[in-house]
């Protein structure tokens, strides 16, 4: 029997809504919700999927919740009777810290799809107390410090399931903290479990997120990707590792054994998908446990698992597919450096490949290497990003394995990233072609119908405007920042990084900043908005950070160019701050230099979000720009075979760029005087430096047409007809970007649980 909230409070003899603050409804409604999750059964099935990441980045959970259950409009009308508000009340809401970017928010909307298409599968990772960090900005530059989430009353809930893991030197004992998935409006759900130690101690935290790195009794799940640019992080990094996995494995081999297993049929049970290299440990280790617990002959082990495995990559950058040196691992977990060396063996006599090699001529472990060979499916995240993989980055696997190798392009889960965020775009879309596109989302292209209708068009401007409006109120109110709605809002946000390229976006606020002193003005005020945290040991992506507040502080507070242009980079960027951008914005900025972005899934959240893109040819843009059409999207720069023959050749000089009119001024206004004057010299004149001299993706080679395209875009968006018949274009195609097509992909050509 369903009971609405007000039921909930009268059985728990709670005073009237009327007389709650808004935090005291807050966690009513968590303690409200998780009751009517308890009515849902965890989804069955003979064979479960286990997704293992090192991150989820799930965002906030209660408006996400109260939509899965069916409930969300319920609550607030309840909520509005008693005179409060229902978008307050999600404010009181603490983020969860336990992700980084795009491929911990890909595993958030792939548990949530996993849920809502009714199959049986679910997140495993760590329970990060500090998160990653919370970013504050000083001085125009980024301080780093601990980001505490967990509360006394969380959407954590405990479990009496925990394992001994067993490293070198001690063992730690784990504890299971779950949090409910629920499907959206299924009678079933899933879990995201989340493993921890008991000894967690804060006190260990000296200042910012510096801590004491060797206590791995205390220090374990304190943070997500601690430092690593040390042995003592490396070795840190290890241990929670393994400490996942090993968890990991353990839940699956009882999970399986209850159902029947008798581990020679694992297989059958369960299908484990690594996300990244950090599990990668997971195969030595289920491998270890068949052989030393299960007696089971390790030829044997070494085909069930490869069996039960798939490994997906999420980048081509090599520097981010981890190689631990051997003598670390013998350091942490010498039990599993037995299972590893006897799979390299395996792999060292059938091939002579130096680059197929698990362990390497330096004896460091390429856990990659190891995924591929010991795994079934080996898949990229786009189409581009894949024929890269099979083509060039890891094309002698390729030649060895052509059927393990497949792609899946990412997608985003429109429950949060339309419903939630953007309600009146919803609802209008609702209105306009029914609700079909939120069961099947390729339903959105009944919205080409009306591709012409100019009435479509105003409403469609009016919402942005509104949305504008909401997200104005809301970094006034939490940050200080006024932005002007009547402005055009071109928005980067995502982690900052050299081949994402926000230095690119930043030279063109430069040469903006230029022109309007120079009296080229713009037509209509420009917003340029970023977000984005950078790796604490990351020092060039510290200085773009530096570069672009000491930009805002300049030109925001100069009344000559203000009226025209204003620069803000949003504090802590995270979910929550995503949720209430990217339905404001007109530019999508994915500029990437080509050939190096995996997939992106920002950008699918922007298009259907009535923003265009603004993109070179990479990751998903090039489906977007597939699905769209040249006329619906903005596309510039270099193509990834031309940058790929580059680097092959070492044909890209930045110097002979920086040379040319219109770049150089531009470049060298990093230590002007006036930048100079608000910011820190080292950082300017080392960002400088690395432009001019190194530029390792290529800034400079593709700024000019960055430029011009930027340019054409805001003209075009003066024409409001043409403007948003291309909006609606992009909107009507998103549907191919819903991560229940992906999940229902990875089910079908992968999982196969059904
Ligand atoms: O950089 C990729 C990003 O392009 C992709 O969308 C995301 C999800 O697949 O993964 C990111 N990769 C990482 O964060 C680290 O490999």
């Amino acid at each position: 029997m369903s009971y609405n909230f007000t039921d909930f409070l009268q059985k728990k003899n709670e005073k009237n809504l009327n007389e709650m603050t808004n935090q005291e409804i807050y966690y009513k409604l968590l303690e409200y919700v998780k009751e009517r999750a308890d009515e849902k059964t965890p989804n069955k099935s003979k064979k479960k999927i286990y997704y293992i990441s090192a991150e989820f980045l799930i965002g906030k959970l209660l408006s996400n919740n109260l939509i899965n259950l069916g409930i969300y409009k319920e609550v607030r009308e309840e909520l509005k009777a008693a005179g409060k508000n229902l978008s307050h009340i999600e404010e009181v809401e603490t983020e969860p810290s336990l992700g980084n970017g795009g491929l911990g928010r890909l595993a958030s909307c792939f548990v949530d799809s996993m849920s809502t298409l009714g199959i049986n599968g679910e997140g495993v990772g760590l329970n990060y107390h500090c998160g990653l960090f919370k970013q504050v900005f000083k001085n125009n530059e980024q301080k780093a410090e601990a980001n505490y989430w967990i509360e006394d009353q969380s959407w954590l809930r405990d479990t009496n399931i925990g394992y001994e893991v067993k490293f070198k030197n001690f063992s730690l004992h784990s504890k299971l903290k779950r949090i409910d998935i629920l499907g959206y409006e299924k009678d079933t759900k899933n879990y995201l479990n989340l493993f921890d130690i008991e000894s967690i101690d804060y006190n260990l935290i000296e200042n910012g997120i510096s801590f004491d790195e060797e206590n791995i009794e205390k220090n374990l799940t304190l943070f997500l990707y601690p430092d690593d640019s040390t042995k003592k992080g490396e070795l840190l990094r290890i241990y929670q590792q393994y400490f996942m996995v090993s968890n990991a494995a353990r839940l699956i081999i009882a999970e399986a054994t209850e159902k029947g297993s008798n581990i020679h049929d694992l297989a059958d049970y369960a299908f484990v998908q690594i996300n990244d290299t950090h599990p990668s440990m997971v195969i030595p280790e289920l491998i270890r446990i068949m052989t030393e617990e299960h007696n089971i002959s390790f030829e044997e082990a070494t085909e069930i698992v490869t069996k039960m495995t798939g490994y997906t990559n999420h980048t081509i950058l090599a520097e981010a597919l981890e190689k631990w040196p051997l003598d670390y691992l013998e350091e942490v977990v010498p039990n599993i450096v037995e299972i590893i060396k006897k799979l390299d063996k395996v792999i060292k006599v059938k091939y002579s490949d130096e680059k197929v090699q698990i362990i390497d001529e330096q004896n460091r472990v390429h856990m990659a290497n190891m995924d591929i060979h010991f795994s079934s499916s080996v898949n990229g995240v786009a189409y581009l990003h894949t024929e890269i993989l099979k083509n060039s980055e890891l094309k002698e696997f390729y030649e060895i394995y052509p059927n393990k190798f497949n792609n899946k392009t990412n997608g985003i889960t429109f429950r949060r990233w339309l419903e939630s965020c953007n309600e009146d775009l919803a609802d209008y879309l609702k209105e306009l072609i029914g609700t079909g596109y939120l069961t099947d989302a390729e339903n959105l292209k009944e919205l080409l119908k009306y591709v012409d209708d100019k009435n479509v068009y105003e409403k469609l401007s009016q919402i942005k405007h509104e949305n504008k409006i909401k997200l104005k109120k809301y970094l006034q109110h939490t940050q200080g920042i006024v932005i002007d709605e009547n402005s055009i809002i071109d928005t980067q946000i995502k982690r900052f990084h050299e081949y994402k390229r926000q230095q690119m976006n930043a030279l063109y606020v430069i040469k903006k900043y230029l022109d309007i002193k120079n009296g080229k003005l713009p037509e209509r005020k420009i917003t340029v908005l970023f977000g984005g945290k950078a790796a604490p040991a990351y020092i060039i992506a510290q200085d773009i950070i530096h570069l672009i507040l000491c930009l805002s502080e300049i030109i925001n507070n100069d009344p000559e160019v203000n009226k025209y242009l204003n620069v803000y980079l949003v504090e802590n960027y995270n979910v929550g701050l995503a949720e209430k951008i990217i339905p404001a914005t007109d530019i999508s900025e994915q500029i990437s230099l080509a050939s190096k972005e995996a997939s992106g899934t920002g950008n699918m959240k922007f298009m259907l979000n009535g923003a265009l893109t603004l993109g070179t040819m990479d990751g998903a843009n090039v489906e977007i720009h597939d699905l769209v059409g040249d006329e619906n999207i903005y596309i510039f720069g270099k193509n990834s075979d031309d940058i790929i023959k580059l680097y092959e050749t070492s044909g890209y000089v930045s110097k002979d760029y920086y040379k040319q009119d219109g770049i150089k001024e531009v470049v060298d206004f990093i230590t002007s005087d006036k930048l100079l004057k608000v910011g820190n010299k080292e950082r300017l004149e080392r960002l400088q430096n690395e432009l001019i001299n190194k530029d390792w993706f290529m800034t400079l080679i593709d700024f000019e047409d960055y430029y011009n395209t930027k340019e054409r875009m805001f003209k075009d968006y003066e024409n409001k007809d043409l403007w948003y018949k291309k909006v609606i274009n992009n909107i009507a195609k998103a549907g191919f970007f819903s991560s229940d097509r992906t999940i229902e992909q990875y089910e079908n050509e992968i999982w196969k649980t059904k």
